[in-house]
């Protein structure tokens, strides 16, 4: 311990000692607060901080925050709210901002009011983020003041004073991430940040938050503000399609504490995109507001559809149907989520359902009914959804009979492996045909399969349920995985428990992974969910001395590498040069670089990631030419790196 924090620790009664406790807690266990202590935890941080801002934002106090990100990838959080009271509680004799940022959970309990709602790991306190900080410090303007205290790992290192004067109200915080908590990245990546900025915006409508980069050489800044929420999310994922009607459907209703808000807007695309909410929580496994929006929805349009005779007789449209081209936005606020699931991600809270399906079979038929041209134009959708795939099913069942769906005989382009457990074996999905032969040459065939892909494959898009079945650059791939498609797959079939792709890092491997990511998150999509696809890293750089070589998978590793090889031997020669391309490695090269478990790295491909491909996959394969070229050349970089 430092001669400051001794000092500080001897200054303080029992009962500080006992919040100092409380937060050693979160430094002995970081993960159990905040999920993680990677990149990912290093992020979560900011947004406990701001979820604090959005919250009193929610209260009606506060309408712009700030999140910067200064020099020494220290975050700063600025909003106009009342400020953090700086009055002393009467049951800790402190002031309320102390206990704030000292005591665990305080966050959001304190002064009444307001704090209705919090979110699933996040909003556990700004307590957290003080105990994981090398240093916090928090100003407030309040009452004509200036306070402010300062904290170094969560200890107190100066007590709460005036330090100046002020006609405006608000709170700042300034801090810094303990690298002895984040080991892997103390690196903040200004687009991960902006993107979840940009979705608090969407989900508050008329919060403006400015989030900006003082970083040298990365200076940039954005404010976001969404006058009409999630209605422009909305028309933000539709973007690049083309909609079957203009209108968004806006739906919204509470009951007792819960509050739900959905948009949607039929699209001519074939795919579903539903994203869903709690407490401004993303809940990509979806869970009970989902599910009482499906269930409502499939109702509405085929009562609808019966009342106005455009279903005749007997027919009906599934659920599926009903949701062919379809973006929705669900967002819900209740008092005390439950998150389930694997990935914490689902809603649990069944009162949800109801109040999700009340509101949809009120408000979608009464909407229905108002817009007659819509109502037709969407179940004239579902219908053709419903005759499709009944046309599906039949071409199904003549395709499965040609290529051996149902016979369990393999493709030709596959290199099975010897082990049958799925849960053990890997199949590398690997682009061209020399590193497909580098990739056979050198796996481990006990375990690892290769299917070599080649080509430019289908237009999904375009292409529905259909026509995927008996095509020959997919075909493969669906033989090879044995677990069916679309309604009918089915996962305990599959063959393989980790689908890897690996492609080169450029714009044609970044092509490829964009199309079979979409493919996957269209049809075969608990794939994605039960996190069986992985992208496999591929080294950037070659570095060779003499008999030496080594590699580096990004260029800070590259500038490392080289220097402790030059340290090694200061006046040897050091030859560096970019792997162009998988194809130039030969198979001892690609096993020890790519494809060893002991030594790879694997990236886990998320349902966000998979959306992200839809999203590029429609402006990449649309008739629209100009949103494409123009996609192309502000995201020349990111198509490259599509995994990242
Ligand atoms: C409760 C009561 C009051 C302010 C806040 C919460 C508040 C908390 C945070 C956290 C970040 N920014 C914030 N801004 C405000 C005000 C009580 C009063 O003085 O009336």
């Amino acid at each position: 311990m430092s001669d400051l924090s001794e000092k500080i620790t001897q200054e303080y009664d029992a009962s500080q000692i006992q919040v100092l406790e409380g937060l050693e807690a979160v430094r002995k266990r970081p993960g159990m607060y905040i999920g993680s202590t990677s990149s990912s935890g290093l992020h979560h941080l900011v947004y406990e901080i701001t979820d604090n801002a959005i919250d009193e934002a929610l209260a009606g106090y506060c309408k712009n925050i700030g999140v910067t990100i200064e020099q020494g990838d220290i975050i700063r959080v600025t909003d106009d709210g009342r400020g953090i009271p700086v009055d002393i509680q009467e049951q800790t004799g402190k002031p309320a901002l102390e206990v704030v940022y000292t005591v665990l959970h305080a966050g959001g309990k304190f002064g009444g009011g307001g704090y209705k709602v919090s979110g699933g790991l996040h909003g556990v306190g700004a307590s957290v983020v003080n105990a994981l900080s090398e240093w916090l410090e928090v100003q407030v303007h309040k009452n004509g003041n200036i306070y402010e205290m300062k904290f170094a790992r969560g200890s107190i290192t100066q007590s709460m004073k005036i330090i100046g004067k002020t006609d405006r109200t608000g709170t700042t915080v300034r801090f810094k991430p303990d690298p002895e908590m984040f080991t892997d990245t103390t690196v903040y990546d200004y687009e991960i940040l902006r993107k979840r900025m940009q979705e608090e915006a969407f989900l508050n409508a008329g919060i403006s938050i400015t989030v900006s980069d003082e970083r040298e050489g990365q200076e940039q800044s954005v404010t976001m503000c969404y006058e009409g929420g999630i209605r422009e999310y909305i028309r933000f994922l539709n973007a690049n399609k083309t909609p079957v009607h203009e209108k968004i459907v806006y739906m919204t209703g509470q009951k007792d504490d819960a509050i739900a808000e959905l948009a949607l807007q039929y699209t001519d695309t074939y795919n579903e995109v539903i994203v869903s909410f709690a407490n401004n929580v993303h809940t990509p496994e979806g869970g009970m507001h989902e599910e009482g929006f499906r269930r409502a929805l499939t109702n509405v349009l085929n009562s609808y559809g019966r009342k106005m005779n455009i279903l005749k007789n007997d027919e009906k449209v599934s659920g599926e149907d009903c949701r062919e081209g379809i973006t929705c936005v669900i967002s819900v606020k209740l008092t005390e989520a439950q998150f389930e699931g694997q990935t914490k991600a689902k809603l649990g809270n069944s009162e949800i359902r109801t109040l999700v399906n009340n509101i949809v079979s009120d408000k979608l038929e009464q909407f229905l009914e108002e817009n007659p041209d819509v109502g037709k134009s969407i179940l004239e959708k579902a219908l053709m959804a419903n005759r499709a795939r009944e046309a599906a099913r039949k071409a199904r069942e003549a395709v499965r009979r040609k290529t051996g769906l149902e016979s369990g005989q393999m493709p030709d382009k596959l290199q099975d492996c010897n082990e049958r457990d799925p849960s053990l074996c890997e199949l590398y999905i690997v682009e061209g045909d020399s590193a497909a032969g580098s990739a056979i040459g050198g796996r481990d065939s006990r375990f690892q399969a290769i299917l070599a892909m080649w080509g430019k494959m289908l237009n999904v898009e375009k292409a529905r349920v259909d026509k995927i079945y008996g095509n020959d650059k997919l075909q493969p791939l669906i033989t090879a995985l044995g677990a069916g498609i679309g309604d009918e797959f089915n996962i305990e079939k599959l063959r393989y428990h980790k689908i890897i792709i690996m492609s080169d890092a450029d714009v044609d491997g970044a092509h490829i992974r964009t199309l079979l990511l979409t493919f996957f998150f269209r049809y075969m999509r608990p794939l994605i969910e039960n996190g069986y696809v992985y992208s496999a890293v591929p080294p950037l750089y070659k570095l060779t001395r003499g008999k030496t070589v080594r590699v580096a998978y990004s260029d800070a590793e590259r500038d490392q590498v080289s220097s402790e090889m030059r340290a090694d031997n200061p006046n040897a020669r050091i030859e560096i040069n970019r792997y162009k391309g998988l194809g130039e490695m030969d198979k001892h090269e690609l096993w020890e670089t790519t494809m060893d478990p002991e030594k790879r790295t694997l990236r886990r491909i998320t349902l966000e990631d998979a959306i992200m491909a839809d999203q590029i996959f429609t402006i990449l394969m649309g008739e629209e030419v100009e949103p494409r070229k123009d996609w192309i050349e502000r995201n020349a970089r990111y198509a490259i790196n599509l995994d990242v």
